[in-house]
């Protein structure tokens, strides 16, 4: 694939709901795509950063100054193979894997288009159809919550995940327990504990959650592996694992028993199929997880999805749980059951509707090899 063109693009979009998690509550959600051709075909991808450097130290502003002077000029004019030949043109640029994955998904959907095959095909994918969980913020009160956890049933949900915080943990996982006794219910700290709080967790271990997500430290493992022995539910990371080579040591030390998969944290497809595959060898699952993502990062991570060992449902829902008009065509749909098909199209599989992506942006800028 010759890359003759890379158009870099920020847009301003505005989440249906406030979300909040322990590290504050996001509405506002500006969104970093890139579009790269080779003259025939244009494949899109997005840089999953947030606006500050809280879930990770990358920022939509980060982002965009690390493709704009280092990733794109990386790959601009060159001659690719192949989309995962990605990673050792931008080998010397440490970090930076939003920025680096908004460019690396655009080139795999890019290639899909070119081969004329779906993404998830194309991955390896076996998965036609993914189950679909729902990550629900902190709610101002635990009667919001449990009608927000019964309205996201109702739409055929297969797992609630909720946020917990210190002062927001045993007793709300206790009566969202009380209130659904059979439903698989999972919290995420994002990383708001330290190994002093292992009596929270032994209190929650007795209502049968399913994992608690990156309870300590976002660098942490060590710990993690220290928490894991004490209690009972799984642990799974998220913050902490970067690469299949983080999925490995965690493994090793028995910091996790599950493990949550980003495009963005990892850098991209090549890398987040990685992990999923050093998980696979040590039996532990995964699922994928999610950033808020426009329709073009939703439907990189439905098809991402469809690797076998994404056994477990993902934090990937229907494109209007957060926007009123998502960037592409269809929006994503979950069905009654709570499962997302994948598209027999090419690529990512979606159109996407680059009117109304013209009229979200606030910046854009185009290279041309
Ligand atoms: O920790 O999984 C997380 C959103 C932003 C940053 C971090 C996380 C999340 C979510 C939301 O949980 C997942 C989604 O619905 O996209
Ligand atoms: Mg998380």
């Amino acid at each position: 694939m010759f890359i003759k063109q890379i158009e870099m693009r920020e847009l301003r979009m505005r989440l249906l709901h406030p979300f909040e998690t322990s590290f504050g509550s996001t509405q506002d959600r500006h969104v970093i795509l890139v579009k790269v051709t080779d003259g025939a075909h244009a494949g899109w991808g997005e840089g999953t950063a947030a606006g500050g450097p809280f879930y990770s130290y990358e920022t939509w502003e980060t982002a965009w100054h690390v493709l704009r002077d280092f990733v794109v000029p990386c790959v601009i004019g060159r001659e690719v193979r192949e989309a995962g030949d990605f990673g050792s043109l931008v080998r010397g640029i440490r970090g930076h894997n939003m920025a680096k994955a908004g460019l690396e998904t655009a080139l795999w959907d890019l290639e899909g288009r070119i081969r004329n095959i779906p993404l998830w095909k194309f991955l390896g994918g076996a998965r036609e159809r993914i189950d679909c969980g729902v990550s629900i913020g902190i709610q101002p009160s635990i009667d919001k919550l449990l009608a927000k956890i019964d309205t996201e049933l109702q739409e055929g949900y297969r797992r609630i995940k909720i946020k917990i915080k210190p002062g927001w943990d045993v007793e709300i996982v206790r009566q969202v327990r009380a209130a659904f006794p059979n439903i698989r219910l999972m919290g995420d700290a994002n990383s708001a504990y330290t190994l002093a709080d292992v009596d929270v967790f032994k209190k929650m271990d007795r209502y049968n959650v399913m994992m608690f997500e990156q309870p300590l430290h976002h660098e942490d493992i060590i710990d993690h592996a220290e928490l894991q022995k004490q209690i009972e539910t799984p642990i799974c990371l998220d913050e902490s694992i970067h690469s299949a080579d983080d999925a490995r040591k965690a493994i090793k030390i028995g910091a996790c028993k599950i493990i949550n998969v980003k495009l963005g944290r990892v850098g991209g497809h090549r890398e987040a199929r990685a992990v999923h595959d050093m998980c696979r060898d040590h039996a532990i699952p995964v699922w994928c997880g999610g950033m808020l993502e426009s329709g073009i990062g939703r439907a990189h991570n439905v098809a991402l999805s469809s690797l076998e060992n994404f056994s477990l449902p993902g934090d990937v829902s229907a494109s209007k749980r957060y926007w009123l008009e998502d960037i592409i065509e269809p929006p994503v749909q979950v069905s009654g059951e709570g499962q997302i098909g994948q598209s027999a199209r090419a690529g990512i599989g979606y159109t996407v509707k680059e009117d109304l992506i013209e009229r979200l942006t606030v910046r854009s800028q185009v290279f041309t090899a």
